[in-house]
């Protein structure tokens, strides 16, 4: 996959090496190309920003020629990769584990960072996708675009190392991951549950099933709503409610 990031903090990304992208880079299934749109400015100033036609508004907005002239540049060095082009905007819906799995089908992904108040909304027509990370103001696109990087690499094949952990994954699933224990089976007066040191299967299955139940029930109700439920589960929910556990 080829990721082009349009910002005017190039510098920020060094960060996006470490770690899982790292590793993706390493093995070659990531290239990634930085583009300061500032330098594409064909004012003397190099300006990447004015103020807003009308008057009276808070701050700067993002001009459009230098972000749809690098935009074309990047469309002409690569006019055969299925892309997307990607406005990263606090106003926009919600990026979520859906879009990671959508995004990492592609062969090319586009990151344009707004900063200041915003971009002017022309630069809109180049975009196939607009979206935020959550419901508060950055002071910038460029760490929403390293959180989705950070999503949609981990999903590659080879990336994580252990395809099951992808599978298994909160918000893949359906339900949140179930409680996990490693050695020592008592740590600080605090016992490992005794079904995970059965060796039986299917009890174990069942516990794991049970408290990934509860833990959604718990913390993302609105998830199991979505879930098509098997009558295993229903009676395990059934069980939960009735412990009033939750
Ligand atoms: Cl995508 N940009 C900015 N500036 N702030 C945000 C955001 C994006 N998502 C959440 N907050």
């Amino acid at each position: 996959m080829r990721i082009d990031i349009l910002t005017l903090f190039p510098e920020m990304f060094s960060s996006l090496e470490q770690a899982i992208l790292g590793k993706a880079k390493a093995k070659g299934l990531v290239d990634i190309y930085l583009h300061n749109f500032q330098e594409m400015s064909d004012n003397k100033q190099k300006h990447a920003d004015d103020y807003p036609y009308g008057g009276e508004s808070a701050g700067m907005l993002l001009l459009p020629q230098p972000i749809f002239d690098t935009i074309d540049k990047i469309q002409k060095e690569t006019p055969d990769l299925k892309k997307r082009v990607i406005l990263l905007d606090p106003t926009a819906q919600v990026f979520n584990q859906q879009k990671a799995e959508e995004f990492v089908k592609e062969e090319q992904l586009i990151f344009i960072c707004g900063r200041y108040e915003g971009v002017d909304e022309r630069v809109r027509f180049l975009v196939s996708d607009e979206v935020s990370i959550g419901d508060y103001v950055l002071t910038g696109g460029e760490l929403a675009a390293m959180v989705i990087i950070d999503a949609v690499m981990r999903l590659f094949p080879g990336v994580l190392g252990n395809e099951r952990s992808v599978k298994c994954d909160s918000y893949s699933s359906g339900l949140l991951e179930e409680p996990q224990y490693t050695r020592p089976k008592e740590f600080r007066g605090l016992k490992v549950p005794e079904v995970l040191l059965s060796g039986d299967h299917e009890k174990i299955r069942k516990w794991r099933l049970k408290e990934s139940l509860r833990k959604t029930c718990q913390r993302r109700p609105k998830m199991l709503e979505k879930l098509a439920l098997t009558a295993e589960m229903k009676k395990m929910l059934a069980e939960i409610f009735h412990t009033k556990r939750i």
